[in-house]
């Protein structure tokens, strides 16, 4: 209860901002995009994470109004970004299962359309858990989403238990490989490899983009690389950082 109202304050009172981390084209230094990540900053207890308190949220429904939040904040991030005239990257966001729930495709057009930013600019990234809870919904999400011109990303892929012929039937522009089986890359064993080759073939035959998250040594890298993974994002490459840090990354990469 108190982390409720805590939470209801930090709305009110913006305690909220954002972190970006980089995604990079595999095999190069050139950046593809980056992803918004939340940060709670509580007045007296300090940083708080999402792992933590975004289940809350999702129990107590307030994921609903931060989730707008995190929209409205990308798209101001966007407009000044463009204004700064920097290069215009695509801004991926993460979005909770319950978002799936309610209105999404309405509020995310509204949102999105009030701040003048074009749906190609946006990317969403929807985990495979949540995807795969109510399939029939999900399909028609993606699809209005995709129809609309917003890219989707398959997030921490693997983990979940998707059946192939939904993969197929999302039809959505990338699948994120959950950093469990990037981690595995450099194991003695060969398992990791074989996993994550596969996960890539798939993609591929698929017409889907591929992005290894969680690369964190160089011997990942070039495994990845080796398997013809399209894109890579992890603490080797770039951590999330604040938007002014962010900036002056997108100002080297014009
Ligand atoms: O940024 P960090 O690694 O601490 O994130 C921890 C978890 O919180 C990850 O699973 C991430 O996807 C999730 N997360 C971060 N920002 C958001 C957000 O804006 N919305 C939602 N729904 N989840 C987020
Ligand atoms: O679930 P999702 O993929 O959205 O999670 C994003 C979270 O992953 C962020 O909170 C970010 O801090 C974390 N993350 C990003 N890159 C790495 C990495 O290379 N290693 C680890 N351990 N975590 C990472
Ligand atoms: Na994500
Ligand atoms: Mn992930």
């Amino acid at each position: 209860l108190m982390v409720r109202q805590a939470l209801q304050q930090a709305i009110e009172q913006e305690q909220f901002s954002l972190h970006f981390q980089p995604k990079y084209r595999g095999g190069s230094h050139q950046l593809t995009g980056v992803e918004a990540l939340l940060r709670w900053t509580h007045p007296e207890l300090g940083e708080m994470s999402p792992s933590e308190f975004i289940p809350i949220a999702e129990r107590s429904g307030q994921i609903i109004p931060i989730g707008d939040w995190v929209l409205r904040a990308v798209c101001s991030q966007i407009r000044h970004w463009d204004m700064a005239g920097v290069k215009p990257v695509k801004v991926a966001l993460n979005l909770s299962p319950l978002q799936m729930r309610t209105d999404l495709v309405n509020s995310i057009t509204s949102i999105v359309g009030e701040a003048g930013i074009a749906p190609q600019r946006l990317m969403f990234e929807i985990t495979e858990t949540a995807a795969m809870k109510d399939v029939e919904r999900s399909t028609r999400v993606i699809n209005d989403l995709q129809a609309l011109g917003f890219d989707i990303a398959i997030d921490d892929f693997g983990t979940g238990y998707s059946s192939l012929a939904y993969l197929a039937q999302f039809h959505c522009r990338q699948i994120k490989i959950d950093r469990f089986f990037t981690s595995r890359l450099d194991a003695s064993d060969h398992s990791g490899r074989a996993i994550v080759s596969a996960i890539i073939a798939l993609a591929h035959a698929l017409q889907m983009e591929v992005v290894a998250e969680g690369v964190e040594t160089e011997e990942q890298l070039r495994e990845l690389q080796a398997l013809h993974c399209d894109q890579v994002q992890g603490f080797l490459l770039g951590r999330p950082a604040e938007a002014s840090k962010t900036q002056g990354l997108l100002e080297a990469s014009n």
